[in-house]
């Protein structure tokens, strides 16, 4: 097995027994649902000693991001729980608002009208959030099991190793930095400074007749794997076969199913990927399938990779809808470890398939 460099963003997991968490996505009501289920009390301690693992992306959409984040810091550290950063939480760390995070970015109007009503965070404590949070690592793992948001890349992970101690925001400043100033030597900057001023408005627009740009497509090629720390929270992309328009804007690369090239024993457990219980969703004919798997199958190459996101960060679309939470296609889920058994929110129950 390929050993995992030192970091101080690679921590160990606990022994014994655990419950790997989903992508939680603000949603307490569920949260607090799935940890009754797994017989946790409201500390997050179990009677027989099993611990809780989360696997990032805890806040943006759901109408508790505050409630889920301040239990989450505190269970972590009494050592109740473990957790890893995702892509959602990188985005708070590097002060980058997106889609989904009105609850803590004040200048976020326009998620009011989606995801309102939700908790605001108090404005007095989001410095010691923020500091609580850039106290996480991206990793963590023992012999048998890893976790990490998005992807196991052992490259991304030897860079971010050869930067040693330095703390993980300026780490994330230093990859973007780098990737920019390599980007605006290259042939692409010219052209894609073009596509991207000449198509400012086009490229929101969803009933433009997009074309392919292709410097557009080399630019966020190249920064999805030039950036390690946002290589392991997002994953790396690849050139989709046609421009698509997917949250917001059109793209040009698609999310890659790199579990296809893990070769290693340990397994790898990930979020982020948006997967749906009932199995994959159909795939428009010009979109790469991410999943073909039925919704409790392992992943990749050796079967030793599963995305335990079961799309929680969605259930507000039901919310919205006046879908009744029975009905809903959108759960958090735990794979309890080592029993490789899952458990929903409501208490249904399934056996993971290699
Ligand atoms: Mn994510």
């Amino acid at each position: 097995m390929n050993a995992l460099p030192a970091s101080h963003l690679f921590r160990p997991l606990p022994g014994g027994a655990l419950d790997i968490v989903g992508d939680v996505h603000g949603e307490w009501g569920m949260l607090e649902q799935l940890l009754y289920r797994l017989g946790y009390d409201e500390y997050g301690r179990h009677p027989q000693g099993r611990k809780l693992v989360f696997v990032g992306d805890l806040c943006d959409r759901g109408q508790d991001s505050p409630q889920v984040l301040d239990w989450l810091i505190e269970a972590v550290r009494a050592e109740h729980a473990w957790a890893v950063l995702g892509n959602h939480e990188m985005n708070l760390l590097m002060d980058d608002p997106k889609d989904g995070s009105g609850w803590y970015f004040n200048e976020r109007t326009q998620d009011e009208a989606r995801y309102a009503p939700w908790r605001h965070y108090p404005e007095a404590g989001k410095a010691a959030l923020c500091e609580a949070l850039a106290q996480w690592p991206l990793v963590l793992q023992r012999e048998d099991l890893r976790i990490v948001h998005a992807a196991w890349l052992p490259e991304s992970l030897q860079r971010i190793a050869d930067l040693g101690d330095m703390p993980l925001c300026e780490q994330y400043r230093w990859f973007e930095d780098d990737f920019r100033q390599q980007y605006d030597r290259s042939v692409w900057a010219a052209r894609y400074e073009e596509e991207q001023s000449r198509l400012a408005a086009q490229l929101e627009d969803e009933n433009f007749a997009m074309g392919f740009l292709e410097a557009t497509a080399h630019y966020d090629l190249w920064r999805s794997h030039a950036n390690p720390i946002r290589a392991l929270t997002c994953g790396v992309e690849v050139m989709a076969p046609a421009p698509f328009y997917a949250n917001g804007r059109w793209r040009f690369t698609a999310r890659c199913p790199w579990w296809q090239q893990y070769e290693d024993d340990a397994a790898v457990l990930i979020g982020h990927y948006w997967r749906l219980w009932d199995g994959p969703a159909p795939v428009a004919a010009d979109r790469l399938p991410l999943f073909v798997e039925e919704g409790a199958a392992w992943q990749g190459a050796k079967k030793a990779v599963f995305c335990v996101d079961y799309s929680a960060g969605a259930r507000w679309r039901d919310r919205q809808k006046g879908v009744a939470a029975a009905a809903s296609g959108y759960h958090l889920a735990a794979m309890r470890w080592p029993e490789q058994v899952l458990v929903r929110e409501d208490g249904v129950t399934a056996v993971t398939v290699k």
